[in-house]
C-alpha cells in the first residue's frame, strides 16, 4: 500500500463474495456526506438505520436497502463512514460500486485501508488490528477466542501498563540524579526501584513463555507421521482427517511430496503433514522426498513415527517429547502394543483411533496451556518481548553500570513495547501488518 491518502472517500465490498442475501458496501472518508445525499436524496440521522432508494447519479433506481450512517469520530475508521445494506446479487453490487466509483473523491478501497486509518486515527493499536486479521482468519474456537482478546485490545492494555511503568521508574530515576547531591536521600528509594524493574522483568518473561503457545494456536499445531515404506502413513491421514486426501498404494515409496491437512481437534487447529517413507538407497526423487521428510519431522511439535508388525529400526531421531510411537496395521495382528509403543492402531478396522486422537489432543492442549488468555502469538511480538527482556536484564544485572546508562536500558526496553503497540513509529512495518487484510476490512 503506498502513503494513505486522506482525501480520498474510499469504499468496498465488505461482505463475503456475492451473489448472498445481504451484501454489505461500506464507505469511509471526507465525502460520505456527499455521497449519501447524492444516492439516497438525504444523510440518514446518526447510527440510525434506514431504508431507503439507492440511485446512481443520473437518479436511476440501483437497490433498496438499510443505510447506516456514522458520522466521525465514532466510527470504526474514526472519519464519517456509511453502510448500504443491499441485495447481494452480482449485478446488484457491481452497479452500486459503479455508482460510487462515478463519484468525485471517492475510490476503491485497498486490501485493510479501512484498518489502517482505524490505526492512524488511533481507533486501534496494531495488537488489535493483528487480532483483527486474525479474527477475519480464524477457523477453530481456539483462534477465534484468542484474536477477539486481542482485537477488543486487552494486549494493548497490558503492553500500555507495561510502557506507562518503565517510564514511571525512568522518572523516578531521573529525579534522584537531581537530588544526588544532597546527602539525605535515601539509597533506598532506588533500590526499591530496581526491585520494580525485576518483578516486572519477570511478568515480562512469563508473557514472552507462552508465546509458543500462542503461536500454536494461531498457526496450527504441527505432527509430521513418517515411518517406514508401506507403514500406513498416508492411510493414516486419510482416517485422522476423513477425506481421500493422499494416494495409497502397497507400492513401497508411494508418496514423495509432503501433503499438508489441516483438523479442527476439539477447538484446536492442527496441521497433519503426510511424508515419504524413509529408508536406504531409494532412487534420486524419492531421496528427495525422505529428506522433505526429515525436515518436516525436524520442524514439527509432534512426530508421530508410524512402526508396521515387525518392523524395529527407529528411523529417525526425535527427542521423546516430540515423539510418539506407532504400532500400525494392528489387524495384522503380531504388532501389538508391544512394550515401548505409545498405543496402535488399525486403519482397516479402525481400531485405536480415538485413542490416537486423544493423545494427540492432550499433547495439544499441554502445548496450549497458558497462565493468561492473552498470549503473544506472533514473530514479530516474540522478538520485541525478546529485545525488551535483553535490554531489561543489562540494565538490572550490571550494577555498576552509571546510572544514566541504566535509564538509557529502561528507555530502550519501553521503546521495544511501544513498537509492539504501534505507538512508535514502525512505518517499515505497517504495510506488512495491513497487507494481509482481505479489501473491505
Ligand atoms: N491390513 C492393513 N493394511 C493397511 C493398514 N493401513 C494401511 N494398510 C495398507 O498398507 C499399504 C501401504 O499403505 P500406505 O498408507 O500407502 O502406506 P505409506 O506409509 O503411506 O507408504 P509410502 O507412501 O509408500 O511410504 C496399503 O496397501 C494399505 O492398504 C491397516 O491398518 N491394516
Ligand atoms: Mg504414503
Amino acid at each position: 500500500m503506498t502513503a494513505p491518502d486522506y482525501r480520498d472517500t474510499i469504499f468496498a465490498l465488505s461482505s463475503g463474495p456475492p451473489p448472498s442475501g445481504v451484501a454489505v458496501i461500506r464507505i469511509s472518508g471526507p465525502d460520505v456526506r456527499f455521497a449519501l445525499e447524492t444516492m439516497t436524496g438525504a444523510a440518514p440521522d446518526a447510527r440510525r438505520a434506514v431504508l431507503a432508494n439507492i440511485c446512481d447519479r443520473s437518479g436511476k433506481i440501483i437497490d433498496r436497502g438499510l443505510i447506516i450512517y456514522f458520522p466521525g469520530p465514532h466510527s470504526f475508521t474514526g472519519e464519517d463512514c456509511a453502510e448500504f445494506q443491499i441485495h447481494g446479487g452480482m449485478a446488484v453490487i457491481s452497479s452500486m460500486l459503479a455508482a460510487l466509483s462515478a463519484l468525485p473523491g471517492l475510490r476503491s478501497a485497498e486490501p485493510g485501508e479501512f484498518s489502517r486509518r482505524a490505526f492512524d486515527n488511533g481507533k486501534m493499536d496494531l495488537t488489535a488490528v493483528e487480532g483483527l486479521a486474525d479474527l477475519i482468519a480464524a477457523e477453530t474456537e481456539a483462534q477465534r477466542k484468542m484474536a477477539l482478546e486481542q482485537s477488543t485490545g486487552s494486549l494493548l492494555e497490558i503492553y500500555r501498563r507495561w510502557r506507562n511503568e518503565l517510564i514511571r521508574i525512568r522518572a523516578m530515576i531521573e529525579a534522584d540524579f537531581d537530588f544526588s547531591d544532597e546527602e539525605d536521600v535515601p539509597g533506598s528509594v532506588v533500590q526499591s526501584i530496581w526491585t520494580n524493574v525485576s518483578a516486572l522483568r519477570d511478568e515480562i518473561g512469563r508473557h514472552l513463555e507462552d508465546a509458543r503457545a500462542g503461536e500454536i494456536i494461531r498457526s496450527g499445531y504441527r505432527v509430521a507421521i513418517v515411518g517406514a515404506p508401506n507403514a500406513g502413513k498416508s492411510s493414516l491421514l486419510n482416517a485422522l482427517t476423513k477425506r481421500d486426501v493422499a494416494i495409497v498404494s502397497d507400492e513401497a515409496g508411494t508418496t514423495r511430496d509432503v501433503l499438508e491437512v489441516r483438523l479442527d481437534l476439539n477447538g484446536y487447529s492442527v496441521i497433519l503433514f503426510d511424508t515419504a517413507g524413509i529408508r536406504e538407497g531409494a532412487g534420486a526423487v524419492e531421496e528427495e522426498g525422505i529428506r522433505r521428510a526429515k525436515a518436516t519431522a525436524a520442524s514439527a511439535d509432534l512426530v508421530l513415527e508410524l512402526r508396521e508388525p515387525g518392523a524395529e529400526k527407529q528411523l529417525v531421531d526425535i527427542e521423546p517429547d516430540r515423539h510418539l510411537l506407532v504400532a500400525s496395521k494392528s489387524d495384522l495382528g503380531n504388532g501389538g502394543a508391544a512394550y515401548g509403543y505409545d498405543c496402535e492402531v488399525s486403519v482397516r478396522t479402525d481400531h485405536g483411533l480415538d485413542a490416537l486422537i486423544n493423545l494427540l489432543a492432550v499433547r495439544v492442549s499441554s502445548s496450549t496451556a497458558s497462565t493468561s488468555p492473552l498470549l503473544p502469538n506472533r514473530q514479530r511480538h516474540r522478538e520485541y518481548l525478546q529485545r525488551c527482556l535483553y535490554a531489561l536484564d543489562e540494565a538490572l544485572i550490571y550494577l555498576e553500570t552509571p546510572l544514566e546508562m541504566r535509564a538509557e536500558l529502561l528507555r530502550n526496553a519501553g521503546d521495544m513495547i511501544g513498537r509492539l503497540t504501534g505507538a512508535i513509529d514502525t512505518e517499515d512495518l505497517l504495510d506488512v501488518i495491513f497487507s494481509e487484510f482481505c479489501i473491505g476490512k
